[in-house]
């Protein structure tokens, strides 16, 4: 149990849940191995001689109606079966599942909706639901993609399990078993998609050896459905041409891109498109020759278009912030960037936006953008790797975060517009739309680096197909498929994830001030000074008396200006702001009173206290768990716990600490500053070790530790 197989053990079913008679034989319509149709009848094979011990052949043709789990395409099912006229409502990449007897129908819109429809019915048997259903499925939009950020060199920025499964030193590593495996577990949730390399792209990437090297990852993704597309470097003609420009209205640049496209279409037919960060943190971009982000775009989507390419273009757009320039907001970059520019953008581009203005925080208003491009194709970015939440060092589970932001109303024209509906196409009307999940897996066997962490992937997957899901029951899916049927075990890692956000949001950063992690580097102990004196714009404007960032129109920065009217005024008034956005639009004092009845320093207190309490929770938890265990897994996850129940005591002493000086406002409850029982590590005997002074100080207590 080292993970590598996530929820696609295919454990055998414990005893009490077998049907007696099942299919006695699979046909698959496709017998091409780079078929998903093939994948799938393989696939069916292995999962029902795991969990039911049974060893069904394959074949290509059976009777119609005989006992049997047939897998094929509507097209490829109506033709050999020719007295059959089945056409279930499907959409590009859906699939109908119908389960009679020993008759298991498998229809795929396409051949990848057959593979995704196999493992459906494979995830039904390995949680033992062996019920007689009949029905079809579509997906909310057709970009389920992944983003993985993984460098040339075989670095990944941000990923926490190990080097790249892709790249090493330069080029595509030659054993791609890891790759083909991950294309498996994107398949069983339904992504179709993965821009293999960082959106910090590098020139090399397009070099001959570069593009078969990335051809050869496809080839291993094409048997799962799974398409592969690109991250851009957006100055690379003048990299590897002789050209010194790289001005997208340029014509040597836009038939450099078109020539490049081309050479890369003719190894890789299917892929799925590009992925471009321009402007953006140092990248350059268009806006360097005054042309517009849209210019950018679309020298690209013009290059795609005859392959039918997407170009997902990244709204991650802002500036470096003078931070005594206190109308400048970070958070209002990417609408006054890309409003302006709705309807500039071909058909075949799709605007990326982040879930919130700023960049993956423990809480975010949902970004305003999704209400500000109504002629232009938007997809959410979410991140499955927890840059700024823990590092997979914590476990959080995140769907209920994902939740409040694609529930969440907007009010475009004062009328119900949820964002989900927009970033799937449908509430505009846009032909294409849905979600990028940035992952970051890496070589270590449990991909991310956490096995309680792949519930986050599993969830993506499910959500992106329909974010109507429920999380809860997301979540128990994967518990069965990963950790077995055990009711307890099902309980506590469902208690323990459902109180995982709320208790990190607690411990790291509460009432919408951001996480308040190391802002500048790691992004990931607590480090509150570093959010002010920054270009980043990321600013808690804490001084002695007043915390939090004033955002409104009246007073503030406008950024809830870039609102509709009804969300706008919402957030305008301080009485109607939610307490848990309450700092990220308004500068108050330290004593006022939330809704709660608590003074914001008194909640800050006990906030940190009750998340830092609950992370310690979890240790208990998880350790009665132990008797349905296997040893791999609980030690393994043990270990985490153990080190978030102590990292999240630092996070609370650190941010209770900070702003217990800063405010000079006492704890009502004594705790702050006082820990009268704790022994300190230089307090000890020491020997082999030294003291050294810490900093910044709050990250340790007495400001020491030792090495
Ligand atoms: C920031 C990450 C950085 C990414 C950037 C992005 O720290 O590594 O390159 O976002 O999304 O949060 O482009």
């Amino acid at each position: 149990e080292d993970g590598l197989q996530a929820w696609l053990r295919y454990a055998p079913l414990p005893r009490g849940h077998h049907r007696s008679s099942l299919p006695s034989r699979i046909v698959a319509l496709n017998d091409s191995s780079s078929s998903p149709v093939y994948t799938a009848g393989q696939e069916l094979q292995k999962g029902i001689l795991g969990i039911l011990g049974e060893d069904l052949e394959i074949c290509d043709s059976a009777p119609a109606g005989n006992s049997a789990i047939l897998v094929g395409t509507v097209g490829q099912y109506n033709k050999v079966y020719q007295d059959a006229t089945l056409h279930p409502d499907l959409s590009e990449d859906g699939f109908w599942l119908s389960t009679q007897g020993t008759t298991v129908r498998i229809l795929g819109q396409n051949e990848r909706g057959v593979l995704y429809g196999a493992f459906e019915y494979l995830s039904m048997l390995a949680q033992g639901n062996f019920s007689t259903v009949e029905y079809p499925t579509n997906p909310s939009a057709p970009i389920r993609w992944t983003n993985e950020w993984d460098n040339m060199d075989g670095s990944i920025e941000r990923g926490f399990a190990g080097n790249s499964i892709f790249f090493d030193d330069g080029a595509i590593v030659a054993n791609l078993t890891r790759a083909a495996e991950y294309a498996r577990l994107l398949a069983s949730i339904r992504v179709n998609a993965v821009i293999v390399n960082n959106v910090n792209a590098n020139y090399t990437t397009l070099q001959p050896d570069n593009i078969e090297g990335l051809g050869r990852i496809a080839d291993v993704f094409r048997p799962y459905g799974v398409q592969l597309g690109m991250s851009l470097y957006f100055a690379s003609p003048a990299n590897i041409t002789n050209l010194t420009t790289y001005d997208p209205l340029d014509s040597r640049v836009i038939a450099f891109w078109n020539d490049k496209t081309d050479e890369i279409y003719q190894r890789i037919p299917d892929m799925a498109g590009y992925l471009v960060k321009a402007n953006s943190e140092g990248q350059p971009g268009p806006i360097q020759y005054n042309r517009t982000l849209a210019q950018g775009a679309n020298l690209f989507a013009k290059a795609l278009k005859p392959h039918g390419g997407i170009l997902m273009f990244r709204a991650f757009v802002y500036d470096q912030l003078n931070e005594s320039d206190w109308k400048a907001d970070r958070a209002k970059a990417a609408v006054d960037y890309f409003q302006p520019l709705d309807g500039d953008f071909d058909d075949n581009v799709v605007v990326q936006i982040k879930y919130g203005p700023i960049d993956f925080q423990v809480r975010e208003p949902v970004s305003p953008l999704f209400a500000n491009l109504r002629n232009t194709s938007t997809a959410i970015e979410l991140q499955v790797t927890q840059e700024y939440l823990g590092q997979q060092c914590h476990v959080i589970y995140l769907p209920p975060l994902w939740k409040t932001i694609t529930n969440f109303d907007l009010r475009v024209d004062n009328s119900t517009s949820l964002v989900r509906n927009i970033m799937t196409g449908q509430h505009f009307d846009r032909p294409l739309g849905g979600s990028a999940g940035v992952v970051n897996v890496g070589q270590n066997t449990t991909w991310l680096g956490s096995h309680l962490a792949m519930s986050n992937l599993y969830a993506y997957g499910r959500l992106a197909w329909d974010w109507t899901a429920d999380p809860t029951e997301i979540l128990q899916d994967w518990i069965r498929l990963t950790f077995g049927h055990n009711q307890q075990v099902i309980d506590t890692i469902t208690e323990m994830s459902l109180a995982s956000w709320p208790a990190y949001e607690n411990y790291s950063g509460n009432l919408g001030i951001q996480t308040l992690t190391d802002i500048l580097y790691t992004h990931f102990g607590p480090n509150p000074q570093s959010q002010d004196n920054n270009g980043w714009g990321q600013w808690t404007r804490a001084d002695k008396a007043s915390i939090g960032m004033d955002r409104t129109v009246s007073n503030g920065t406008g950024y809830s200006g870039q609102y509709p009217p009804e969300i706008a005024s919402l957030y305008e008034d301080i009485s109607t702001t939610p307490d848990d956005l309450l700092l990220w639009f308004h500068h108050v004092n330290y004593t006022h009173t939330l809704t709660s009845g608590k003074s914001v320093i008194q909640h800050f207190y006990d906030a940190h206290y009750a998340g830092a309490l609950t992370a310690h929770s979890f240790v208990g938890m998880w350790e009665s768990l132990k008797p349905y265990m296997d040893t791999e897994r609980y030690d393994d996850v043990l270990f985490r716990q153990k080190f978030q129940a102590g990292h999240a005591l630092v996070w609370r002493d650190a941010i209770t600490n900070f702003y217990h000086n800063l405010s000079g406002i006492p704890d009502e409850a004594g705790r702050v500053g006082h820990h009268p029982w704790r022994i300190e590590a230089e307090s000890m005997r020491l020997s082999g070790y030294e003291i050294y002074a810490v900093a910044p100080f709050e990250t340790a207590s007495n400001a020491t530790a030792i090495v």
